[in-house]
């Protein structure tokens, strides 16, 4: 199957996702087996390490969602660990300037495109070796906005070569605004949203954001995001079980 997240923005269509934050392969496959497009280990913030992220990704194999795996951070030894393990794209962290995104950008791709290492041990057991074919077409390097510096050097980094898309982590953005935390409806906070679309529609980018929720999500394809996750594991937990609980408690 090839990448939805790259498919689905190709043929002008959104595509969603959930975070996965919780390393348990039953999470993860019931993610994978709901309809949804994509799905993110997250090894920044999610209670999971590499150790984990092997685990999770074979419990998905041949199911039909594509996987990509946030980063703990933008190193090459890192991200190239992550697509080793099956990831098909990776979500790269506080991306500040174009040097930045044309790092991540060396650690995605073999060469001619970049600089990875070839080694691509659960692609090459399951695929074999016609993985290092597609594998440049079909990996999402995908590079997070979400600082006052990022958002200075916005242009700088739309315009790295080999950049598949810009991903907006609103909560540590809200931080480099200096607004309070979660103040989505600032208008400062919303002209950069606004700022950070027009860069990924003049350099031909997917825009992406993270939703905290499905609400949220909704309101973030409606003002023109391409790709967004739509809540994770714990939040999808959570409020389920809130929801659950209120309609049984119905008269
Ligand atoms: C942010 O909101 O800053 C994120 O990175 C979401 O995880
Ligand atoms: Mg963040």
């Amino acid at each position: 199957m090839k990448n939805q997240i790259i498919e689905k923005w190709q043929s002008e269509e959104k595509s969603r996702g959930a975070w996965s934050n919780l390393p348990d392969i039953h999470i993860a496959e019931t993610l994978a087996r709901s309809g949804l497009d994509w799905i993110c280990f997250d090894l920044q913030h999610g209670l999971m390490d590499y150790s984990h992220l092997t685990q999770l990704l074979p419990a998905i194999t041949g199911l039909p969602i594509t996987p990509v795996v946030r980063v703990a951070a933008n190193q090459p030894d890192q991200i190239g660990k992550a697509l080793d393990a099956g990831a098909r794209g990776v979500i790269v962290p506080m991306i500040n300037s174009a040097e930045d995104a044309r790092q991540a950008v060396a650690a995605c791709y073999y060469p001619p495109k970049g600089l990875r290492s070839c080694g691509p041990m659960r692609d090459a057991m399951v695929e074999g070796l016609s993985y290092l074919g597609s594998a440049n077409e079909d990996i999402a390097c995908l590079l997070m906005i979400e600082t006052e510096e990022g958002l200075s050097n916005l242009e700088a980094i739309a315009a790295v070569p080999g950049v598949t898309g810009l991903f907006v982590g609103p909560m540590d953005l809200t931080y480099g605004l200096g607004l309070a935390p979660g103040d989505f409806s600032n208008d400062r906070f919303n002209a950069a949203l606004q700022k950070i679309m027009q860069a990924c529609r003049s350099n031909r980018l997917a825009c992406g954001m993270f939703g905290y929720n499905a609400e949220m999500a909704a309101e973030s394809l409606e003002q023109g995001f391409d790709f967004v996750s739509i809540g994770s594991d714990i939040s999808m937990l959570r409020d389920g079980l809130a929801q659950a609980l209120t309609t049984a408690k119905a008269e």
